[in-house]
């Protein structure tokens, strides 16, 4: 069933329960090709969230944003189905995403609060996918300043952020404790992006 969020975001919960297993397998592929790593940011301090992701377009931390990278794995028809199919029911049918970003977080893993602006066309939605253990997503207005809401994002559901939302400020919590059936102690959040 699907939930608006906020202006131009949309919660399609539990969309991708029935893909879960071939979603985490896709992930173990890609993390045995492109091992997760903690990336440093501008400010110099080690993200606790740690990071892969395949497709042409990789994100890196600090400088403003994209790069291709012929080493990355390409978008597999798996994910590609995936990020198509929840695009289109947020109403967005012309989604092309040439970046998969995969982020894990553990206990105690956290996002603060930034933006999303590093994409090419900010037009585009971003199409995120939550597997795992739940975690709290903190989402604001385009200030830093601006109220958050909560919102908790459970294994199988997607966002799709687009228009007034996309460059909404936004965040998650430190991750709390649990075991999941099918990741263990993580959670794990799929991005797809039209970087380029
Ligand atoms: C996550 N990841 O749960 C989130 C899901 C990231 C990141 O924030 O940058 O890797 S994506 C949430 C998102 C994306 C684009 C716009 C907005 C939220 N928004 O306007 O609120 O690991
Ligand atoms: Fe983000």
């Amino acid at each position: 069933w699907q939930e608006p969020l906020a202006s131009g975001a949309v919660i399609l919960r539990r969309f991708v329960q029935g893909d879960d297993d071939a979603l985490f397998r896709e992930i173990n592929r890609i993390a045995t090709q492109s091992p997760f790593i903690h990336r440093i940011t501008p400010g110099g301090v080690k993200m606790s969230v740690a990071m892969t992701g395949c497709g042409a377009a990789q994100w890196l931390s600090g400088r403003d944003g994209y790069l291709s990278n012929a080493e990355s794995l390409p978008l597999s028809d798996t994910l590609l189905a995936v990020a198509q199919r929840a695009a289109i029911a947020a109403d967005y049918p012309d989604f092309v995403p040439d970046s998969c970003l995969i982020n894990r977080y553990a206990v105690g893993s956290k996002m603060t609060l930034h933006q999303d602006k590093n994409e090419r066309d900010l037009h585009q939605p971003i199409v995120s996918v939550s597997l795992g253990l739940p975690a709290v997503f903190l989402f604001g207005g385009r200030q830093r300043s601006d109220k958050t809401n909560k919102v908790l994002l459970e294994h199988g559901d997607v966002v799709v952020w687009g228009r007034e939302s996309r460059l909404c400020f936004h965040g998650i919590s430190p991750l709390k404790p649990g075991i999941h059936p099918l990741t263990g102690p993580y959670r794990f959040n799929i991005t797809f992006r039209k970087a380029l």
